[in-house]
């Protein structure tokens, strides 16, 4: 399990902006419905050779069911074909006698076989099991028409009667789910590519972005439900390779700016309802990412209204995490906390000096447009902290970077370095071949190995990106996604930072991102 927990900040104070939040609110996006119907009733079985365990066993299609009568212990498990974030209704009408005891239901639902397999009293990990998807239910009136309140992340829906009475039973029918979502994927063009493979990951990739695709990009449609500011830089690249809904893009922008705290810090996350509240978590590497998430929009939209806007508060970011370079001008231990991976015991400071780097680059790349004062700054601070990563932070015995004390080599601090551009393009493929021919600290998230990927296309290897997403996304795919996942190591397929992979999120959005690498760099 994880040994990271995030810190928490409650002193902070949160000085609102009204005008942001209201041009936020204005940029409400309209969800879009469909009614989906399950389309077989499946068992679930032990297999040792499938992910977790788990595999499903077809028993009846839907039309061919004679009805769907269970009483007391019985149970069904309905199978949706595909993933789907809704609202699940259905009829239930009393069979035999009048209703003499209220009916009681559980109703589970699972984006994996294993949700609807094992009993969630096994979780007990360091984040909430109420994120597990189960309710409770009990009915005093039949028949009658059951819709769940709560909007669910599934593709299976386990149904037990847990208690009728011995007078009677109960018949479901119109099992319907109201798949809600604000992308438009009426926008996405074809992708011409004739490899089979990479298709697929394409099409896997745009269906787990638009189930995240809500009123805000969510970062997992299960689990948190919310906004979180890394994931939504990612989301916002692949929604530009394809849905193209750049307003809901600029209504994130505008929710995170109207929420700083006292010290101009940007939240990693925020929470919409009742109201917009900003967590009290603050990554200095999420923070600097609304820079790299404000100038991708600007190429994007050319939008320079909200450029000129925003760049007061994404400039403010880069200035907080510059006030904790030492003297060496290097990010070091207390002066910052960042997340950049799950991968356990990974020491974080030299993959954060490169995202520093990198955003301070990507700054630079407009800065002339909105601020000459900061072009300039910029073009001569960037110089010092290439030099310095060069001087402390390579190690030419190993011809790799190192991180912390014990000079820890991973490969999250040879990714951030390349998109960072510290090495040359040669100096980039001989850290990526050397790589792979060490032991290091691996990537453990979509994430993590999304940068991977995007390091080898700076490096010039677009075959060997190719191959990565492949092996990885693909491997997803054997393992039966229908949407792409929060966690994945093919290495440990039980893996999860929380302590139980009945937790894990099975439609992530950061694990969108091979749509955006197979159409931006025609992979
Ligand atoms: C988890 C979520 C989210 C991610 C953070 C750091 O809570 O998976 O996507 O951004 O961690």
């Amino acid at each position: 399990m994880s040994e990271m927990i995030f810190q928490q900040n409650q002193d902070r104070m949160i000085i609102e902006n009204k005008n942001f939040l209201q041009k936020a609110e204005r940029l409400l996006p309209r969800l879009k419905e469909a009614i989906v119907h399950p389309v077989q009733i499946v068992d679930v079985v032990p297999d040792d050779e499938i992910i977790h365990g788990w595999k499903t066993k077809h028993i009846h299609s839907i039309e061919k069911l004679p009805d769907l009568t269970l009483g007391k212990k019985d149970q069904i498990i309905l199978d949706f074909n595909n993933h789907q974030v809704g609202y699940l209704s259905l009829h239930i009408k009393p069979v035999g006698s009048p209703p003499d005891a209220p009916l009681h239901l559980k109703i589970t639902f699972g984006e994996m076989p294993v949700e609807v397999a094992e009993d969630f009293s096994t979780y007990n990990g360091i984040i909430s099991s109420a994120w597990l998807q189960e309710e409770f239910i009990h009915i005093d009136v039949l028949p009658g028409i059951l819709n769940l309140e709560r909007r669910y992340s599934f593709r299976y829906v386990k149904i037990e009667v847990l208690a009728t009475s011995p007078k009677y039973k109960v018949c479901f029918n119109n099992i319907v789910c109201k798949s809600v979502s604000s992308a438009d994927t009426a926008a996405v063009s074809k992708l011409e590519n004739s490899d089979l493979l990479l298709k697929r990951i394409d099409e896997v990739s745009i269906k787990t972005l638009v189930d995240c695709m809500q009123e805000v990009f969510e970062d997992g449609p299960k689990r948190d439900r919310r906004l979180w500011l890394g994931d939504l830089r990612l989301q916002a690249l692949a929604n530009y390779a394809t849905v193209k809904n750049n307003d809901l893009v600029k209504r994130c922008l505008y929710l995170f700016a109207g929420t700083p705290d006292d010290k101009g810090r940007i939240a990693a996350n925020l929470f919409i309802k009742p109201a917009v509240i900003a967590d009290d978590t603050y990554f200095t590497d999420y923070s600097l990412f609304f820079m790299d998430t404000l100038v991708d929009y600007y190429k994007e939209t050319k939008d320079t209204e909200t450029l000129i806007e925003l760049w007061p508060i994404a400039f403010k970011q880069i200035e907080n995490t510059l006030k904790s370079l030492d003297t060496n001008n290097l990010l070091k231990g207390e002066g910052f906390f960042a997340f950049i991976d799950w991968a356990e015991g990974l020491e974080k400071e030299t993959a954060a000096q490169g995202i520093l780097i990198y955003i301070m680059k990507k700054a630079l790349s407009i800065a002339e447009i909105v601020n000459k004062e900061h072009a300039i700054f910029l073009a001569d601070k960037i110089p010092l902290l290439v030099e310095a990563s060069k001087k402390h932070l390579w190690d030419s015995n190993t011809g790799l970077f190192i991180s912390g004390k014990n000079k820890q080599i991973s490969y999250a601090s040879q990714v951030w370095m390349i998109l960072a551009g510290v090495p040359s393009t040669v100096e980039a493929q001989c850290i990526l071949r050397k790589l792979s021919t060490v032991s290091a600290i691996e990537p453990s998230t979509p994430y993590m190995y999304h940068h991977l990927v995007e390091a080898y296309i700076v490096a010039g290897e677009k075959e060997t990106a190719v191959k990565k997403i492949k092996e990885y996304w693909g491997e997803m795919l054997k393992d039966g996604a229908d949407t792409f996942w929060e966690l994945y190591n093919p290495k440990d397929k039980t893996f999860s930072p929380y302590g139980g992979y009945l937790i894990n999120s099975y439609c992530h959005a950061w694990s969108c991102t091979p749509t955006y690498l197979i159409r931006k760099y025609n992979l």
